[in-house]
């Protein structure tokens, strides 16, 4: 006999694919997104007041939540303090399980699929899985390809993988068509926080005319011409963190066409 599933399981999967629903509305319609990657352990939180007025006068769109070392203490208060100043949706972008925190509005769950660590391609996600099925919130399966950056970034150095080369377009394909096979609803190419080079604009090609999935690229990420650069060979989404840590005046060069 089939059981039928409580109503209340039920009402939990109302509702709970609304920023996936938004970007995918993007990527059909062409639409560039901005995520605004805030890490717990880099910021004042005396000067949230006046980041948040710079997010609201942007083109941003999301709001990333995440950093390698970061606990969930720390996440939970930064996202209390940003909800009241800043209406974007934020999601999680964990290094680590123990950053899952219940309010936020989603979670991108990750799949280091570049590297070949067992802790990264399941360990992990079966130690989130229990935790994140009990959380009323949106939870987004990404394949996660780490691109080789000119030098060791934070996710290399904590994952203890290797990275794809930066020149192997034809093995980033085989794995963001790998992420998509296996279910995962975007694909995300990072160069690393605070790398030297970003994701060469061939491979973000290459990939986004291979895959039927949103693309999100992150990492490096400077200037207005290398942000245009990365939507123009086929990015739905970009993420920027380091040039908004290091430049707050970043902001004003991105914000007007
Ligand atoms: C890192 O892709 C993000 O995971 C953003 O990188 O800090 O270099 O902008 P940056």
């Amino acid at each position: 006999m089939i059981q039928k599933k409580p109503l209340v399981l039920l009402e939990m999967n109302v509702n709970t694919t609304k920023i996936y629903s938004e970007i995918v509305t993007a990527f059909v319609n062409k639409k560039r997104l901005l995520a605004i990657l805030l890490d717990p352990d880099k910021i004042d939180f005396y000067e949230i007041k006046q980041l948040a007025e710079k997010i609201n006068l942007s083109p941003a769109t999301h709001i990333f939540i995440g950093g390698s070392l970061v606990f969930s203490e720390a996440i939970e208060q930064l996202i209390e303090e940003i909800k009241k100043l800043i209406q974007l949706p934020i999601i999680l972008f964990p290094g680590h399980p123990s950053q899952i925190v219940e309010n936020a509005d989603g979670i991108l769950f990750l799949n280091l699929l570049s590297g070949r660590n067992p802790d990264y391609l399941i360990g992990h996600q079966v130690k989130a899985a229990p935790v994140l099925k009990k959380m009323n919130f949106e939870v987004i399966p990404t394949a996660y390809l780490l691109i080789e950056s000119g030098g060791k970034t934070a996710v290399e150095v904590v994952s203890k993988t290797n990275p794809i080369s930066r020149h192997d377009s034809t093995e980033a394909v085989a794995t963001a068509q790998a992420g998509e096979l296996m279910g995962n609803k975007l694909i995300y190419l990072e160069a690393g926080s605070g790398a030297i080079q970003s994701v060469p604009e061939e491979m973000i090609q290459k990939v986004a005319k291979s895959v039927a999935i949103p693309v999100i690229v992150g990492g490096g990420i400077r200037t207005k011409k290398a942000l245009d650069l990365a939507y123009q060979n086929g990015a739905t989404m970009v993420v920027i963190g380091t040039a908004f840590e290091v430049n707050i005046e970043f902001f004003n060069q991105i914000s007007h066409d």
